[in-house]
């Protein structure tokens, strides 16, 4: 059920799923992405913030706000929604360690916050890939992928209908949308990336702030001196925005215009408050090229330009790779995070091994759960179709449930406050089988209920004290409770209560000729 809690004034109501449990356990309320109900992808979202912009004497970005010390109503939804104080909101924005990206043209969207010190939060990419698809496809697409909890989507459309199927999905969006400008452009100049210009990116731009883009991918960091770095790679460029840069670059003979222009780029940015998301032209795109000599160069290079878009009051993100082994994945965050003065790391997976074709949202949510734990602030999911296809419906779904898990496993580690409560409710209602209470608590509640009906059809089994994995004897949960009963009526310690019931049981088992209780599962061998 959707709560909303109100904060230091009305209108400034957030979001929670309330899962109400049995018995005396307390209601748990966990962070919500689903936004509000709508009625159709015509009419769109309540445009909750325009309000608060309207109330703004003078204009300017969330960081210079922040800067100002001031609390903006948006900053104190976001410290709601994360339960932290207000003053920590502000004081990680100024700093530039944490965004908050909401373009003033985009009202519908419930402000929440990116860094490393906030709930890793997930990304997940849509978007109109054939000429077919149509902007209430989309807008399925969308609401599909932040009811499993997606706090930001991307849409990457090509094709004839972008502007429209864009513009479905910011007024129906209650997440922040990103974009990859680039992408737009050279559908311009029809496919063919030497044809690009400054002039043309830049109008490309503006026409996409003006419907309200909160964040901007940018591949400004690709140089033309890193270009040959690349050349010797098992996977060369795999970046589309960074290979058509390149491909620019190189027809042209000039340094990226991305580059040359970005001053001009973060005014645009500065007057929407759009996030500048700095790109990564060069992620290394297999194994063997993670943390290479081309890809080290370019996180300079994004260190260099994060400086100069925080001092022209941008929001700023730098995007990471992309493959990297395990081992290879701290010096990665520990890089970034220097050079780039601690702005928010926003990774794509990384893979952390290129042998599972069909299997990349598991090679990659091992690899984002400890990027995540080590300081990336933003996880992009890679689906189970990565490298091979389009993602469908279920693919969008496993690739952003994978990538909640790891996110949640990295805000544990990390000790955020709150993170705790979901595992200690989920923990305490699976010890008491109280069934109905883990479904509803569990990340995937269709997921978990199928999964057991399947094995134990019968209804009295939602109740039952064991489960079809161990059968009713060997439930090591039974024996659990057992054992605090036992040690409670005998008035002695766990361990001491161990040693003696253990060689009881032993007994009993014994007697009973050691039958085992085999249970009516669908298991084949
Ligand atoms: C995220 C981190 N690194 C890359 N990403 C995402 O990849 C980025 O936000 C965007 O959605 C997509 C850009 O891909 P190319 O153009 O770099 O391949
Ligand atoms: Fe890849």
């Amino acid at each position: 059920m959707k709560v909303y809690v109100t904060g230091p004034r009305a209108d400034i109501r957030v979001p929670f799923r309330e899962v109400t449990l049995s018995g005396d356990a307390p209601a748990i309320r966990l962070y919500d992405t689903s936004g509000p109900g709508s009625d159709g992808p015509a009419v769109g979202l309540p445009p909750m913030r325009s309000a608060w912009a309207a109330e703004r004497v003078a204009g300017g970005t969330q960081l210079r706000f922040a800067r100002a010390g001031v609390a903006t109503p948006e900053m104190e939804f976001v410290a709601l929604r994360e339960g932290v104080p207000v003053s920590t909101v502000v004081d990680e924005l100024a700093a530039g360690r944490a965004v908050l990206p909401a373009n003033v043209n985009h009202p519908e969207s419930e402000p929440m916050i990116i860094g490393r010190r906030f709930l890793v939060k997930v990304n997940a990419n849509i978007g109109a890939a054939s000429p077919t698809s149509t902007p209430e496809e989309e807008v399925t697409k969308l609401r599909w992928a932040t009811r499993w909890g997606a706090d930001t989507v991307m849409d990457l459309s090509t094709g004839d209908r972008i502007h429209e199927v864009r513009e479905a999905i910011l007024r129906n969006s209650p997440v922040p949308i990103g974009t990859v400008p680039i992408y737009q452009a050279l559908e311009r100049v029809d496919g063919d990336p030497t044809r690009l210009s400054w002039e043309l990116f830049r109008d490309t731009v503006i026409e996409q702030a003006e419907q309200g883009v909160d964040y901007m991918t940018v591949h400004a960091g690709l140089l033309l001196r890193h270009i040959p770095l690349a050349v010797g790679r098992v996977a060369g460029i795999v970046s589309l925005g960074g290979s058509m840069m390149a491909a620019w670059c190189l027809a042209h003979h000039q340094e990226n215009f991305l580059y040359t222009r970005f001053e001009e780029l973060c005014k645009i940015f500065a007057r929407y408050d759009i996030t500048v998301s700095l790109g990564n032209g060069l992620r290394p795109g297999s194994i063997a090229d993670a943390n290479d000599p081309a890809q080290l160069a370019e996180l300079r290079t994004l260190g260099e330009l994060a400086w100069v878009a925080r001092r022209r009051d941008v929001q700023t993100m730098i995007e990471g790779p992309g493959h990297v082994p395990m081992h290879k994945i701290k010096e990665n965050v520990d890089l970034q995070q220097e050079w780039c003065r601690e702005a928010p790391f926003y990774t794509l997976g990384p893979l952390t091994t290129d042998i599972a074709p069909g299997y990349d949202h598991i090679t990659s949510a091992i690899g984002a759960a400890m990027v995540a734990m080590y300081g990336t602030a933003m996880l992009c999911y890679v689906t189970p179709k990565e490298h091979l296809g389009v993602p469908n419906r279920e693919d969008v779904k496993a690739g952003v449930i994978a990538y909640k898990i790891a996110a949640h496993a990295a805000d544990l580690a990390k000790g955020h406050p709150g993170a705790r409560a979901w595992d200690d409710a989920l923990s305490k209602a699976r010890f008491e089988f109280r069934w109905e209470d883990q479904f509803d608590l569990a990340i995937d509640p269709d997921t978990a209920r199928s999964f057991h009906d399947e094995a134990v059809p019968a209804a009295p089994a939602r109740i039952a004290h064991f489960c079809s994995m161990c059968g009713p004897k060997f439930c090591s949960a039974k024996i659990g409770h057992e054992l605090q009963r036992y040690a409670a009526e005998r008035g002695v310690s766990i361990d001491a209560a161990v040693a003696t019931g253990m060689s009881e049981k032993s007994a009993e088992f014994v007697a009973s000729g050691g039958a085992v209780y085999l249970p009516v599962t669908t298991k084949s061998a």
